[in-house]
């Protein structure tokens, strides 16, 4: 089964506890059960991890070159400041979803520029948890086009 690895970045295990009209009421854990979910219905496994480390996130980029059939990235605010993951996406060689929980262009001037978005095969915004289950059907689509040959 392809296995789609799924990554949080910075803060992103503090969901729930604060920020409900900004992010929604649900944790990281309901994400990853929602994501499990949906990728299982679709005939993929996924790879669910959480860093609040720039380099522990650029690892598992590189790492995930040839074991990955894709990646889903919530980078939270390096996204908007890291052109080490930005370097790091663009040499993985995979199909990459950006995702963001809140509509990032309503928001702060700061949070409209992505260093992740130029390097993503598409972006998805404002949907809140259910953003995750729309990059696991992009990916499933890909893939199967891919293997389609
Ligand atoms: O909307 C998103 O998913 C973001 O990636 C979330 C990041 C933010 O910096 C990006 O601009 C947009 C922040 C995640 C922080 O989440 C918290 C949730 C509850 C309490 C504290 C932080």
């Amino acid at each position: 089964m392809p296995t789609l690895l799924i990554l949080n970045g910075p803060n992103l295990n503090m969901l729930g506890t604060r920020e409900p009209g900004i992010y929604g009421a649900e944790t990281l854990k309901d994400i990853e059960a929602r994501s499990t979910a949906r990728a299982k219905a679709l005939g993929l496994t996924i790879d669910f991890r959480q860093s609040n480390m720039e380099g522990e996130l650029v690892t598992w980029i590189q790492q995930a070159a040839g074991k990955a059939s894709g990646i889903i990235l919530n980078a939270g605010a390096y996204t908007h400041t890291s052109v080490a993951i930005h370097d790091a996406l663009r040499a993985c060689g995979l199909p990459v979803i950006e995702v963001h929980l809140s509509n990032i262009y309503k928001r702060e001037a700061f949070r409209h520029q992505s260093f992740v978005a130029p390097v993503a095969t598409g972006s998805i915004c404002g949907f809140g948890g259910h953003g995750y289950e729309l990059a696991i059907e992009a990916l499933a689509t890909i893939i199967a086009a891919t293997n389609k040959g």
